[in-house]
């Protein structure tokens, strides 16, 4: 079946963070959506076809009949735009603001730190028979524990109980993959028993179906 409004397809792997991100955001608002298995990670890469979607191999890749995307970040902003259903971004200026912000470190900063060095080297890496690199986790803490203290501390002007105000935002649909993944490492457990602010936050985000329901490490 082809893509469409109505029916969009998202493509990639239920483990990915960015593929939950944006299933958290399609489900949330209500978009029923169909996903299409494209693994990244597997030995041969992604299939040359998926490059015409997402010409750096990564995942996830969106269409919806009307609009191919890639960028997590564009995928969710677009389907929060262009589909009814709760608004996923603050209606207040500053809120607003903040949660772009908040977006911003999610994944320029804790992103490859909480999850591509943390978690990769702590979990995944040993899961594969392979070595875990010290050196790439005590690189990886100072920013890893600054993106953790800034998420913290942002959300403290927005005044809760969410990231970025009183409802539920695409900040929290992009922080709530990473967390997950970042709890399961040891440095990134010790992190979180330093800098427990998230924790009801974290508590709130748990009772959610969808949550429960996308979140698979
Ligand atoms: N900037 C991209 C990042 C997506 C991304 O890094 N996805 C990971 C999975 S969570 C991936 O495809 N990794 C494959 C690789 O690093 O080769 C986006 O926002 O969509």
């Amino acid at each position: 079946m082809p893509a469409s409004k109505d029916q969009p397809i998202l493509y990639g792997a239920d483990f990915s963070v960015y593929v939950q991100a944006v299933r958290l955001t399609l489900t949330e608002k209500g978009v029923p959506h169909r996903l299409v298995q494209v693994d990244p990670f597997q030995e041969k890469g992604v299939d040359e076809d998926y490059l015409a979607l997402q010409p750096f191999g990564r995942i996830p890749a969106f269409d919806n009949g009307a609009i191919q995307l890639y960028e997590a970040d564009a995928i969710a902003r677009y389907i929060d735009a262009a589909y009814s259903g709760p608004l996923l971004m603050p209606r207040r200026s500053e809120d607003r603001a903040r949660a772009n912000q908040i977006l911003s470190i999610l994944n320029s900063y804790a992103y490859p730190n909480w999850v591509s060095r943390l978690y990769v080297e702590e979990i995944s890496n040993p899961a594969e028979g392979l070595a875990t690199d010290q050196e790439i986790i005590d690189a990886a803490l100072p920013m890893a524990r600054t993106s953790l203290r800034e998420i913290i501390r942002l959300r403290q002007e927005t005044y809760g109980p969410y990231l970025a105000g009183e409802n539920l935002s695409l900040p929290d649909f992009f922080c709530a993959p990473m967390y997950n993944l970042l709890m399961l490492s040891p440095t990134g457990k010790q992190l979180l028993d330093e800098q427990p602010d998230l924790q009801d936050w974290w508590q709130l985000l748990q009772q959610r179906e969808t949550v429960k329901e996308l979140l698979v490490a």
